[in-house]
């Protein structure tokens, strides 16, 4: 069945039942919708700061993020804000975001990080390899785009079950490590015929469930290991446990859960691992289905752009010159140009590219300065990736709530006062 991409307009469902987590959000649907159901803006502020619960500690295991900087979903999913991306282009590790499917494992594995070891498999000499053994292989360094899947599920009209993150699942990192490639090689070239590259991470499972009802084993295509990276240091600094360490396979282009932390084993299959994680989890189901292995699987990442400043929980923005700022990448590609718009798409205007090119896995940061009198704005952006393909308007609709790069979902309603 194919599925269709909604130009959805503005979600008037949301009318009858103002629902805190979107005003909070601050999505501009959500804003509106509040609005229009006679809310006056302070009325409504008012209303979120009295219910509004005090925000939940940091966990023990990242005690070292930035308190300011997140919003703690739960212990394990933990959200960067929008006004706390900066304009560095690199997300810094202590504000960057969190998602484990499973508890992390205990500190004691990254005290001798070097230790940790790897089984590659589905190669012509198969062999094992500590950390210490893969430094003297090889070095790259490259910039990605980790983004959860999930990053803009708290948009969709909807509430798909799953962390509501809005636009925070999301950092751009420059990890050092080998190229898988360059191993691969060395062990012969990958077995004849085996389609695709599957990472195991080593967390330890809970008792007396089948594993593969729980552990992180995901398979991306073979062709994604050209550009695979097994990585021991991120930003400059050796892997932190919270990120995959001692080792992190990074799978450039690709959604956050197939970039596969404290990895254990490494092979390349004749099948996509039978985890549910894989057969299952992150498919791009047809509303109201399960997922299901015949279904598209969460891997090559699309077009995507947010607006980072002015953003609503910065609360109202000085009428005159305003420097509207964001983020852009391609995914699979570079970015080409980026459009923004303050008449929630009507017409849009060019913004100008800042600072230095990541290469084409990273995000590119952009301006558009505007001068913009008192009143109420909707903000959006728009990015064309290099082969020309633009940012789409409607959100793919899917019972998991992924892979959501609908511009206008993510557009931004402000007041200039
Ligand atoms: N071993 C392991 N790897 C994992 C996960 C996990 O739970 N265990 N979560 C995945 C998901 S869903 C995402 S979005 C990213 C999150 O990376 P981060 O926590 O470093 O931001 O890691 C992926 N890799
Ligand atoms: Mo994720």
């Amino acid at each position: 069945m194919p599925m269709l991409r909604k130009e959805n307009p503005l979600p008037l469902e949301q009318l009858g039942s103002p629902n805190r987590r979107h005003m909070l959000a601050g999505g501009a649907a959500a804003l509106t919708a509040a609005s229009l159901a006679g809310f006056t803006r302070s009325a409504m502020a008012q209303a979120v700061a009295s219910t509004a619960p005090a925000p939940k500690p940091l966990p023990a295991y990242v005690s070292w993020k930035k308190p300011e900087a997140m919003i703690v979903h739960s212990a394990n999913t933990l959200e960067t804000k929008r006004s706390a991306f900066g304009t560095g282009i690199i997300t810094p590790t202590d504000r960057l975001y969190i998602r484990n499917n499973l508890p992390a494992p205990d500190a004691s594995i990254v005290a001798d990080s070097d230790a940790w070891e790897i089984v590659v498999e589905g190669v012509k000499n198969p062999r094992s390899f500590k950390v210490k053994d893969l430094k003297a292989l090889d070095l790259e360094t490259v910039a990605t785009v980790l983004q959860c899947s999930g990053n803009g599920r708290g948009l969709f009209p909807n509430k798909p079950s799953g962390t509501p993150w809005q636009v925070g699942a999301a950092g751009c990192v420059v990890w050092s490590g080998v190229r898988v490639r360059t191993l691969v090689e060395m062990l012969g070239g990958v077995g004849n015929g085996l389609k695709f590259m599957t990472g195991t991470g080593g967390e330890k499972l809970p008792e007396g469930v089948d594993p593969r009802s729980v552990m992180v084993e995901r398979s991306v295509p073979v062709m994604a290991m050209e550009d695979a990276l097994l990585a021991w240091e991120m930003n400059g600094e050796p892997m932190p446990l919270a990120h995959g360490g001692p080792l992190r396979l990074i799978v450039p282009g690709y959604a956050g859960v197939n970039n596969i932390k404290y990895i254990k084993r490494l092979a390349f299959t004749a099948e996509q691992s039978d985890a549910a994680i894989q057969t299952t989890g992150y498919r791009i189901s047809p509303p109201g289905q399960k997922g299901d292995p015949s279904q598209p699987s969460v891997w090559e990442m699309g077009p995507k752009s947010w607006i980072n400043y002015p953003a609503p929980e910065t609360g109202a923005v000085p009428s005159g010159m305003v420097q509207i700022q964001g983020v852009a990448f391609g995914g699979m590609t570079g970015v080409k140009s980026v459009e923004v718009s303050v008449d929630g798409g009507k017409t849009w205007k060019r913004a100008r590219l800042v600072g230095p090119d990541l290469g084409k896995y990273a995000w590119r940061q952009f301006v558009l300065p505007v001068k913009l009198e008192p009143g109420n704005y909707t903000i959006a952006c728009a990015v064309t990736d290099a082969r020309g393909k633009r940012q789409p308007e409607g959100r793919l609709e899917n019972t998991g709530g992924y892979n959501n790069n609908s511009w206008r979902d993510h557009a931004l309603a402000i007041t200039v006062v």
